[in-house]
């Protein structure tokens, strides 16, 4: 008996993760997807909070995201960074400047003790996105990479001032010991039906995720499917430094060695047609072109996932 999904549930972060949930979002209705997204990036810039793999899916969902970068406003201008230069200020984070409408509204709303979940919602509404944007938890988590050459740097210090180019020692998760989901994402868990682990980062995308109480948990003990995407493809990284990254933490860089980092937290893989050749153990196995370089390679995707989720019967 075919599956049917009513409460889907993807984990994104990044440019990769807000593709795929772009493309679910084409064809599933706003009631029965919802986007969890990884906060681990997020930081506090000239006194606003920025939160770039949330409005890297809010902006692409809203089809207002730049095409070339995968992330900011498309079309942006930048006469408040060329303003900040002319007091001598070093502007190695490229900001836009209707970009900064969004992080002045939202920091204005944390200032007031609104919540980033409920901030969110009401920034992704007003820009026609139905679909709902979770942030993993409201609390502050960041991700901080431990390098060899600068010591611990912070996440978008690591990935934008350094191009991640420094040599990865370690990273964690600052702030997760006492983090919890919002109850918001915790419902979301609870009620999915199937789990989609985007083409994100593992160790940057997901790992801040699994690290706040209770997502390790409540993915582990559904006996629903619970299927990861490989961002790794014939030994790269489709962006980013995935790549890079797994061989520097001394692991191979295959799409198996995806597989075995998500461990039982998954029960499916879906992997790319060029690393047809990986046997991928105690998963159910989906093999594809899993490059999206248009809108309709996103919905493909996505459709091809739904068709063999509902296709196949889970434990
Ligand atoms: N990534 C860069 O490589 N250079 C930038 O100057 C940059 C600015 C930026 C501004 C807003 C935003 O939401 C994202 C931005 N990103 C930039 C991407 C950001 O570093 C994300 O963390 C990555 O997309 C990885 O998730």
């Amino acid at each position: 008996m075919a599956l049917s999904l009513e409460h889907v549930v993807v984990l994104a972060g990044g440019v990769g993760g807000a593709k795929l949930a772009d493309g679910l979002a084409r064809i599933l209705p706003p009631e029965k997807l919802t986007v969890i997204v990884n906060t681990g990036d997020d930081f506090w810039h000239y006194g606003m909070r920025i939160c770039p793999d949330l409005d890297t899916v809010m902006y692409t969902l809203a089809g207002v995201v730049d095409p070339a970068n995968g992330w900011g406003v498309a079309g942006d201008t930048t006469a408040t960074l060329e303003a900040l230069k002319r007091y001598g200020e070093d502007v190695w984070f490229r900001l836009g400047d209707q970009d900064i409408a969004t992080h002045l509204l939202r920091s204005e709303a944390l200032r007031n003790g609104e919540r980033l979940t409920e901030v969110m919602l009401r920034l992704q509404n007003r820009l026609g996105v139905l679909h709902p944007i979770l942030p993993m938890t409201d609390a502050a988590v960041e991700t901080m990479i431990d390098t060899v050459e600068y010591g611990e740097l912070p996440f978008q210090t690591y990935f934008v001032r350094y191009r991640w180019q420094p040599t990865m020692k370690g990273l964690r998760y600052a702030g997760s010991e006492n983090a919890e989901a919002s109850p918001e994402v915790t419902a979301a868990l609870e009620n999915a039906d199937a789990i989609i682990i985007a083409p994100s980062n593992p160790w940057l995308s997901l790992a801040p995720m699994l690290s706040v109480k209770p997502f390790s948990e409540l993915l582990i003990e559904k006996h629903i499917p619970r299927v990861a995407v490989s961002p790794i493809v014939a030994g790269t990284a489709v962006k980013g430094p995935a790549a890079k990254l797994m061989a520097e933490l001394g692991y191979d860089v295959t799409a198996r060695a995806v597989a075995e980092y998500y461990g039982a937290l998954i029960n499916g893989f879906v992997y790319d047609l060029q690393d047809s050749s990986l046997i991928i153990e105690d998963k159910k196995t989906f093999v594809t072109n899993t490059i999206m370089q248009n809108q309709i390679d996103r919905e493909h995707l996505a459709q091809l996932i739904l068709r063999w989720i509902t296709s196949e019967v889970w434990d």
